[in-house]
């Protein structure tokens, strides 16, 4: 499927001229075959607590992403020299998460056969289930790592086991609290943070999370982890919340972990209208590139 895409698309620019401006996020490169990352839209929003929208995002980013650089000097690395393909969206059929979740494993499983690591886009946090789900039958020793607000430990919200504030009580559920590490968390139930203390997972400082160094290391990162004075284009925004500088900070100490995969969710690009929030995500975008 993808490769047929590919090739449409590769036929179609080669028979027009251009100068085109990159309808792909930026630095990106045409080939899927020849990729070793792959990006990849997951525009579903259809359990947000709050306010919805983040399924407008990954279209967003890509019209955003023109406007950074591709080289990333806080981790001395041009994302034009990361060989990464922007494979578009993902279609959903709405209010459906179950279904969601099958097409958004279906898909990650089809690029880890071909042996490449994916960075999602979301969309709402619930879609990294779908990513775990897959990355659990392909991987031993499999460990998730979430920066967010929010813990997420959720066993059920309105009677609904799968939504974006229960995902990492599932995703524990299926590789073990001891392989979750949570990271900027200030908003839960009391419950959820009785769970956060009975297991370890709420990690405070960088070095805590060096247990997870000889793992595979998925890493999650919802976008409300930072304050909301730098990032307001979110679904539920919590004062209180990292800025840039320290999120860099905490992802330069992992970058020589084995980082399999990662995503960035959470995205509510129209709430932002001054679209700093739209153009911080494509920074990130940039930077967790340079970690896979
Ligand atoms: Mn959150």
């Amino acid at each position: 499927m993808l490769q047929n895409l590919t090739f449409i698309y590769d036929t179609i620019i080669y028979m027009l001229k251009g100068p085109f401006l990159d309808k792909d996020f930026i630095g990106s490169n045409k080939n899927y075959d020849k990729s070793d990352i792959v990006l990849i839209g997951m525009p579903y929003d259809g359990t947000c607590t709050n306010r919805p929208g983040t399924r407008f995002a990954p279209q967003q980013i890509r019209v955003e992403s023109i406007g950074i650089e591709t080289y990333s000097p806080y981790f001395d690395v041009d994302i034009q020299d990361i060989n990464f393909y922007d494979a578009g969206d993902l279609e959903f059929p709405f209010g459906n998460a179950g279904k969601m979740l099958n097409i958004v494993q279906d898909n990650v499983e089809c690029i880890y056969k071909d042996k490449k690591k994916i960075l999602g886009l979301g969309g709402e946090h619930l879609v990294t289930l779908g990513t775990i789900r897959a990355l659990n039958k392909i991987y031993d020793n499999l460990a998730v790592i979430q920066f967010d607000a929010h813990t997420d430990l959720r066993e059920e919200y309105l009677g609904e086991k799968y939504t974006h504030s229960g995902v990492m009580f599932q995703i524990a559920k299926l590789i073990g609290f001891e392989n979750i590490a949570q990271v900027g968390i200030r908003s839960g139930e009391k419950q959820e943070f009785m769970l956060m203390q009975k297991y370890n997972t709420h990690k405070l400082s960088p070095s805590e999370l060096d247990c997870f160094k000889n793992k595979n290391v998925f890493v999650t990162i919802d976008l409300d982890v930072f304050d909301p004075s730098l990032m307001s284009g979110v679904g539920t925004p919590e004062a209180g919340g990292m800025n840039y500088i320290e999120l860099i900070n905490w992802l330069k100490h992992i970058k020589d972990f084995n980082i399999i995969g990662l995503d960035i969710v959470e995205l509510a690009p129209d709430i932002d209208i001054t679209k700093t929030s739209t153009a911080t995500a494509c920074k990130l975008i940039r930077e967790a590139l340079t970690l896979l």
